[in-house]
């Protein structure tokens, strides 16, 4: 059959008055398909990315014919590896993947027309969307934690037509565009964002949900000692045996580091106990928890009395 078209003869030739028909029905949501105007879809936007055309499911072809001279009879078509057609109706194609039309028009007195071939991609699938989150979240009982100043990222990736657009929704706000990573000015709490990316021929992902919660305030930090000092005249006493204690608690993820300093020396790591010696000290201590986030300095003054007491009998004269 493709010989065919070496037998077809030039058009111009015919010497025939100029006349037209056209055996495809107009419709006004009909778009002209890449350099070849020959084909036309209906039923979807098309969407070209350089190189092809690409087309969501549901789009149908028809093939447009023109003859300036006894008119079209036929147009035949072969579509995809399928055997030659005399085209009646739009073309579907339900398969993902590249489709092809090959066509070629018979006019009324035998003319053939050269063959051509319009190739094309149908993307029947919605682009494949996650998000990231920039601090590795800490696994709480009641769920994932984050830092407030906390940043996330939407990826999105599409295999055939490409992604054309994300969106995204914080705790139940309007959609948005997304442009560039998510930097949250939420509280600390349970928050949610929702996510969803679009294909360049319109196939839209199912919404996503993302549950995650802020931990933005700092452990609060307590010293003392044990046994607990003895006030005094404002002044905490406690014996040379005694042990200074830090503690530290955090309202919403774990305290993963305490730091102290004696007396502005060098910070150390906290390990119960810490012995002082004898006089008066200063203990300051902080702690981070596990997003973080850092406690003030908590000050502690102490005085160590470190000697025995000592008892005497006064002889009675
Ligand atoms: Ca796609
Ligand atoms: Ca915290």
């Amino acid at each position: 059959m493709t010989a065919q078209q070496t037998d077809a003869p030039d058009q111009e030739d015919s010497g025939v008055a100029p006349a037209s028909s056209t055996n495809v029905a107009a419709d006004s949501t009909v778009k002209p398909v890449g350099e070849e105007k020959e084909v036309i879809a209906t039923g979807g936007a098309l969407y070209n990315d350089g190189s092809i055309d690409y087309a969501p499911a549901g789009v149908q072809f028809a093939v447009q014919s023109q003859d300036t001279g006894a008119g079209v009879k036929s147009i035949y078509v072969w579509v995809d590896n399928s055997a030659m057609q005399t085209n009646t109706a739009p073309i579907g194609f339900n398969a993902e993947g590249r489709h092809s039309i090959a066509f070629q028009v018979e006019d009324n007195v035998g003319n053939l027309s050269a063959m051509k071939t319009y190739s094309f991609i149908m993307d029947t699938t919605a682009p494949e969307v996650k998000i990231i989150s920039a601090f590795k979240g800490i696994q709480m009982t009641n769920g994932v934690y984050v830092p407030a100043d906390n940043k996330f990222m939407i990826i999105a990736q599409d295999k055939l037509s490409g992604v054309k657009s994300i969106e995204y929704a914080i705790d139940g706000g309007a959609m948005q565009t997304y442009n560039e990573n998510i930097l949250l000015t939420e509280k600390s709490g349970m928050h949610t964002i929702v996510y969803r990316a679009a294909d360049n021929v319109g196939n839209i992902g199912g919404t996503m949900t993302n549950v995650f919660y802020i931990d933005g305030t700092a452990p609060v930090v307590n010293i003392g000692s044990d046994p607990a000092a003895f006030s005094k005249d404002g002044v905490n006493f406690i014996s040379g045996k005694a042990s200074i204690v830090i503690t530290a608690k955090d309202a919403d993820t774990d305290v993963v580091s305490i730091m102290y300093y004696i007396d502005n020396g060098e910070a150390a790591q906290y390990s119960y106990p810490i012995k002082l010696s004898g006089g008066e000290h200063t203990v300051k201590a902080m702690a981070i928890d596990a997003v973080g986030n850092e406690s003030q300095l908590a000050e502690y003054k102490v005085s160590v009395d470190a000697s025995d007491p000592s008892a005497y009998v006064e002889a009675e004269k």
